[in-house]
Parts: C-alpha cells; sequence; structure tokens
C-alpha cells in the first residue's frame, strides 16, 4: 500500500485592510465617515497587495539580499549597492501611493498622520522593512520644515514628499560611529570649513541605514568645538554630484545583520564630503531630536504591523492545521495563547495610533498645551512599549507553528529577526526609558499622563469597563509614589527607569483600549476590544517593583 505523505497546509493571507478589524474599527471611530469613505479605496488597494502579490513577491525574494560592489572592472571606485526586486518595487510604489507624501499634503488637516499611518501600517509588512527609509525621509522633510532652512527645504523638501517614483528622494540619518549608537555626543567625525565656505566632513559613519538614499541629516564636530552633543552641529548631506557619482564617501562594508538584511546599511568613511549647516554650528543632538521623534513613531508602527502581521498568519495556520484531533483554532490552549497575543497587539495598537493622532495636531497646531505634553512623553514610551511586544509576540507566532515555524523557508523566522531590531535602533529600550525621565522635566512632570488616563477613563459606563479601569488608576499611582520616593536618589531612579516607563505605556495602552472598547460596545454592540482589554489587563499592567539598585551591582556584577 502507497503511504499518503502529510503535507502541512501553509497560512495565507487575504485582503490585510478588509480583513483587519482592529484598524477598520479605530478608522470609523476617529475619522469623519466622508474622510473614511474617500481614502478607503486606496486602504483597500494596499490590503490586497500586501496580502497577495507583495506577500508573494517577499516570499520569492526571500534570499536576495543586497550587495555592494565597490570597484568596477577597470578599476574604479564605485560603490554601486544593489538593493533586492521588493525594495525595488517598495521604492516606486511607496512613492506613488504617497507614503510620506500624504502627511505634507495635508488634505485631511491634522487627521492626515492618521491617514498616512494607515497606509505606512498596511504598506510594511509585505515590503522588507522598506518602512526605515521611509521614517528617515518623513524624518527629515519633518525635521528641515520645522527648523525652518529655507535653502535646504527648496532642496529637498519637494523631492522628499514627491509622488513621482522619478523624482522622489529618500533620506538617511546618520549618527551612529563607532564610539556609540546611544551615547552620540561621542561623535567623532568633524566639519572643516573651506576657503570659499563649504563645509566638508571627516570620519567614520558606523552604522548607516540605507546609504541608497539621496541625501542625509547627519552630526559633526565643528573644528574647534567643545565635547559632547552640544559641541555637534546637524549637517545636510548630498551623497551624490550631478553624475550620480558619491561625493566624497566610500562604503567599506555592509553589515552582516541578525534581521532586516533587506536595508543595505553600511559602514561608511567621509573623507571631505560636502556638507550644509542646518542650524548653526553647535546643539547638534538638540536639533537633530525632532528627526528622531518621528522616527520613533514609524518604529512603532512597524512593531504594530508586524505584530499584526504575525497573528494575521497563525490565525490563518490555526484554521488550517489539524493536531491531536481537532483543528488547532478548536484546541482552547492554542486558542488562549492567540489570545492573548491578540489583546497585546490591540493594546499596542491603541498606544500607537494615538501618538499618531498627536503628532497630527502638532503639525496642524490644533493640539493643546497638555496634549503638546503628552506627545513629547508618549514617543519614547510607545517606542520602547511597541518594540518590546513586537519581539515577543514574533516569538510566540513562530512557536505557534512548531517547527514550521523555526524553518527558514516558510518565511517566518524573518519576522522574529526583523521585529528583534524594533527594540534597538532608534533608541534602545533603556535610552528611551532615560527619555521618559528627561522628557517629564521638559514637561509638568506625571501630569500630561494622568490627563489623558482621566480622559480614557471618563468616556466609560459599562461597568466591566469601569472596573477595569481602577488597574489604570492604581498602577498609574504605584508609578507616581515609585518616582516621588526615587527623585533624589539618582541610581535608584536610573536603575528603576524602565519599570517605571513601561508601566506608564502599559497602563496608557490600557485606558486607550478600554476608550475604544466603550466606543465599540455604542456603536455595534461589539465586545471583541471588551475582551482584548479584560486579557492585556490580566496580563499585568504595574511593573513597579522595589529592587535596590545596591543590590542590582552586587548581582551583576559579581
Ligand atoms: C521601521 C521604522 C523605523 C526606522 C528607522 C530606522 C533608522 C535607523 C537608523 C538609526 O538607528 S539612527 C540612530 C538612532 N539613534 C538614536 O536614536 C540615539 C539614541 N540616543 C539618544 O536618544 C540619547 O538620549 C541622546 C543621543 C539624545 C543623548 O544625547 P545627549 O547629547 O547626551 O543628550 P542631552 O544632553 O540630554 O540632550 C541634548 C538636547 O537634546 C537637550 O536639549 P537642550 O540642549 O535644550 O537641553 C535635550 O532636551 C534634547 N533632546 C534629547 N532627546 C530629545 C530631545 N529633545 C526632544 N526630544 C528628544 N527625544
Amino acid at each position: 500500500m502507497k503511504i499518503q505523505p502529510f503535507n502541512q497546509p501553509p497560512p495565507a493571507l487575504g485582503n490585510q485592510y478588509t480583513q483587519d478589524r482592529v484598524l477598520r474599527s479605530y478608522l470609523q471611530r476617529v475619522l469623519p465617515s466622508e474622510m473614511l469613505e474617500s481614502i478607503e479605496s486606496e486602504l483597500e488597494e494596499l490590503g490586497e497587495l500586501s496580502g497577495d502579490e507583495w506577500y508573494k513577491m517577499q516570499l520569492a525574494d526571500r534570499l536576495n539580499d543586497p550587495v555592494l560592489t565597490q570597484w568596477n572592472p577597470w578599476g574604479e571606485r564605485i560603490d554601486h549597492i544593489e538593493v533586492s526586486d521588493v525594495w525595488k518595487m517598495a521604492e516606486k510604489e511607496a512613492a506613488r501611493r504617497g507614503i510620506v507624501a500624504t502627511a505634507y499634503e495635508n488634505k485631511h488637516g491634522d487627521l492626515s498622520r492618521i491617514h498616512q499611518f494607515a497606509l505606512a501600517y498596511l504598506f510594511a509588512p509585505s515590503t522588507d522593512i522598506y518602512l526605515c527609509p521611509l521614517a528617515m525621509t518623513d524624518g527629515a522633510a519633518h525635521t528641515l520644515q520645522q527648523i525652518g532652512n529655507q535653502e535646504l527645504i527648496d532642496i529637498a523638501v519637494s523631492h522628499l514628499t514627491s509622488r513621482d517614483p522619478d523624482s522622489f528622494w529618500t533620506s538617511g540619518q546618520w549618527m551612529t560611529e563607532s564610539t556609540g549608537g546611544s551615547d552620540v555626543g561621542q561623535t567623532e567625525t568633524v566639519a572643516k570649513q573651506d576657503e570659499d565656505g563649504t563645509w566638508r566632513l571627516y570620519g567614520r559613519k558606523w552604522f548607516t541605514s540605507a546609504v541608497t538614499a539621496q541625501m542625509a541629516l547627519t552630526l559633526a564636530r565643528p573644528v574647534g568645538n567643545g565635547p559632547g552633543g552640544r559641541g555637534l552641529a546637524m549637517f545636510f548631506v548630498e551623497l551624490r554630484d550631478e553624475d550620480g557619482n558619491l561625493q566624497n564617501i566610500s562604503v567599506n562594508r555592509l553589515k552582516d545583520k541578525l534581521g532586516t538584511r533587506k536595508v543595505p546599511t553600511a559602514e561608511l568613511t567621509l573623507d571631505g564630503a560636502p556638507a550644509k549647516l542646518v542650524l548653526g554650528t553647535d546643539n547638534g543632538t538638540r536639533h537633530i531630536a525632532p528627526m528622531l521623534n518621528i522616527t520613533r513613531v514609524w518604529n512603532s508602527v512597524a512593531a504594530v504591523s508586524l505584530m499584526n502581521r504575525g497573528l494575521a498568519l497563525a490565525r490563518d495556520f490555526a484554521k488550517r492545521r489539524k493536531a491531536f484531533g481537532a483543528m488547532l483554532n478548536e484546541k482552547p490552549l492554542h486558542v488562549d495563547t492567540l489570545a492573548s497575543m491578540q489583546a497585546e497587539f490591540e493594546a499596542a495598537f491603541h498606544l500607537t495610533f494615538r501618538a499618531v493622532q498627536l503628532l497630527g495636531k502638532k503639525e496642524q497646531e490644533t493640539i493643546t498645551d497638555a496634549e503638546h505634553q503628552l506627545l513629547r512623553l508618549l514617543t519614547p514610551i510607545v517606542k520602547l512599549t511597541t518594540g518590546k511586544q513586537a519581539v515577543q509576540l514574533a516569538s510566540e507566532v513562530l512557536e505557534a507553528f512548531g517547527g514550521a515555524g523555526y524553518v527558514e523557508d516558510t518565511g517566518l523566522p524573518i519576522l522574529l529577526r526583523d521585529s528583534q531590531v524594533l527594540p534597538i535602533w532608534e533608541g534602545t529600550t533603556n535610552v528611551l526609558s532615560l527619555d521618559t525621565l528627561r522628557a517629564m522635566r521638559e514637561t509638568n512632570g506625571l501630569e500630561p499622563i494622568q490627563v489623558e488616563l482621566q480622559r480614557c477613563c471618563d468616556s466609560l459606563q459599562d461597568p466591566t469597563l469601569v472596573a477595569l479601569a481602577k488597574t489604570t488608576v492604581d498602577s498609574f499611582s504605584a508609578a507616581n509614589t515609585w518616582l516621588m520616593e526615587s527623585m533624589g536618589q539618582a541610581s535608584e531612579l536610573e536603575g528603576g527607569a524602565r519599570r517605571f516607563a513601561m508601566t506608564l505605556g502599559r497602563c496608557l495602552s490600557l485606558a486607550l483600549l478600554l476608550e475604544h472598547a466603550q466606543w465599540a460596545i455604542d456603536q455595534n454592540d461589539d465586545r471583541l476590544p471588551l475582551y482584548a482589554a479584560q486579557r492585556y489587563e490580566a496580563a499585568g499592567i504595574n511593573q513597579i517593583r522595589n529592587l535596590s539598585s545596591d543590590a542590582a551591582f552586587a548581582l551583576a556584577n559579581a
């Protein structure tokens, strides 16, 4: 008798917009219905491509990493980088579909950012982290506009925000040097001025993402300036001359990374690269901060987008895979695991899109002072909270496939490897925890968060939601008490900063999820967001622990 081989059914994706209950329900709540109607065809089209043609292309292109060719056959240094087919497609499609431009065309006033990031969220998971250059492009356009350097705005912004693939530019953000990715004040690149006034940069940039960009914003120390971030200046660099040759920039090698392998991250030597000052000759870290705050929001959108992709695949697989006599989606423990993952995702989604909403209001100057302060605090909190959730969720997604999740040609391991970058670049979890403390010093302490929690809680009527809201109050109160007790004890304050920032992140996520859950009940008698909130709350909100810093030093250094 012939043995019938057993084959596992691969997961499949449908339209990633029409199947996305969470995104659709959120957009219904926050957008006027005419606006939603006017943008829905774009979202549906992207959802279709992302779940079908682009997803298939991504799987087929899995092994094609970018290739650096440093020399042509005749001995000329060219430093050409050939990117993958998905990246070539993504660059054109990103321009045509206005993944950056939508925020600047401003068709929908302070809701334009929500429109843009809904597009980015659908665009991201099948385009191999092409969101990275788009994030930096948006960050550069935003920074140049905010600073108001008209010469540079005239040179660059119409390209950065173009919908025409032939004139669309992307931007790099060169900050990291071998002295450190976090402690940017140690930057060793120097800036010297020629006799004719042209600035030239000399140094080595150690981790420059997407060197295929046309321009970059970067930091360098003008000769004679003092140490630290204050002694740095922010510069604008156009990478290539009119003939397309790199201008005194050489690409030493591409990084051999765990994930984001399609992103051609490079080590560069700048040997007199011409540059223009963006704003003054000092305070470079302060001046580049607006760019970081934009890319941190993109990072969070990438996190929720990848979480959603992992869940879509795991959910579909659970409908197809039979084990122990039943489909996986009929097995209580498997279903319980998926439900907890879904709850983490929904909480992360609402936290992220609250930051997006506030960013739009800030840019259109419809933001209140309290909301402005909230956005400053939220930016590091959202990035650090969602970055960690994305890694944990991607790991669970792989496990939900059993051994298949650990096998490269399923395309699944890439989800975990790509997610692992999210808590690292654009500020690690610890750097952002410290930025949360910095932000609190700039704002009214924790008051903006308290006001936001109160706003969410005030919207609740359903008794289950009201009961869950008590956890936000208790967790916030624990964070506040810890802060008061730790003030003046530098080591305790720094040592507990991550648990503090995480508590605020989870607390805000729960409150925003509760707010949405009330709306969903009122609107459609939809109790799924409530179930997500229950499960999210059960996973634990308050991370504050009384752990001594002295004991941490003893233990970690033993
Ligand atoms: C998928 C989507 C995402 C993709 C993007 C991918 C691109 C990948 C490329 C990269 O990874 S680029 C590198 C990213 N690098 C970082 O994010 C750096 C992480 N380190 C920090 O954020 C440090 O906190 C920092 C470098 C800012 C510390 O520098 P300093 O000079 O020691 O900081 P200091 O003295 O505290 O702050 C200097 C000024 O900046 C202060 O203002 P004042 O001069 O007025 O006092 C700060 O208030 C201000 N500042 C710092 N961070 C700020 C900020 N202002 C607003 N927002 C912030 N976040």
